[in-house]
């Protein structure tokens, strides 16, 4: 009984915590095995392991296992400068909690970040969230991304940053040839605004306008961004 309302009261201090940074954290069960990112905090108490992983913005869940209080942030790519050990276990004594995001799930799963970001500094930050630049396959789906992300009181046009967005597509690398990021597939469904892609070789990225159409952008202005990802 102690054990329970104890763990209980645990876990609804650390929500509460977190949620003043906005994060909200899961409880989820260890089925799965293999953890092959984490960093290591000897002896922390739960709420330092929630600290750590909250304020990291790489870390995308934690492991905290009751016994030896041993705390594994866990990360989707490395991060510059830490060291990582692999960590396979299925353990009664671990618990493990993840960082929720409100991701938007048709088909897959869709988060637009509003804060902006270049294409590359945008592409690391889906990767951070164990995601990838959109890649889009379908008019329905550059239709529906606009309509979910960009319906917005003030997106009645491009000015606003944030109502419009980058995806994964660009010729960055081959002029006009056009490559899914992280499939790194040929573009072959396009959604182009009339007269695009216009830019040549000053203009390498694919940004999503806010009607859901396509223009071809320089990758070095800010703009936000849909991380795109198959499973939660
Ligand atoms: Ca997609
Ligand atoms: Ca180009
Ligand atoms: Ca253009």
């Amino acid at each position: 009984m102690f054990q329970t309302s104890h763990y209980v009261f645990v876990t609804l201090f650390l929500e509460v915590f977190c949620m003043q940074r906005s994060f909200y954290y899961s409880v989820l069960d260890i089925e799965a095995t293999n953890f092959p990112l984490t960093v290591s905090y000897p002896n922390f108490s739960i709420l330092q392991c929630g600290t750590v992983c909250t304020e990291d913005s790489f870390c995308t869940e934690f492991l905290f296992n009751k016994t030896n209080k041993q705390c594994n942030a866990v990360h989707c790519v490395n991060k510059p400068g830490y060291s990582y050990q692999f960590l396979s276990s299925k353990n009664d004594q671990l618990l493990r909690f993840r960082k929720d995001l409100n991701w938007t799930y048709m088909g897959h799963y869709y988060y637009h970040v509003e804060k902006t970001a270049t294409w590359e500094e945008a592409k690391l930050e889906c990767q951070k969230l164990c995601s990838y630049l959109v890649e889009i396959n379908s008019k329905d789906e550059s239709d529906w991304l606009a309509a979910s992300f960009f319906m917005k009181d003030n997106c009645d046009s491009n000015i606003y940053p944030s109502c419009t967005a980058w995806t994964g597509g660009n010729d960055r690398s081959t002029e006009g040839g056009y490559l899914w990021d992280h499939s790194n597939t040929l573009i072959s469904f396009t959604n182009w605004y009339p007269e695009e892609p216009n830019g040549r070789d000053s203009e390498n990225c694919i940004q999503l306008e806010n009607d859901g159409s396509w223009n071809d952008r320089t990758c070095d202005i800010p703009l936000s961004y849909i991380c795109e990802k198959n499973d939660i």
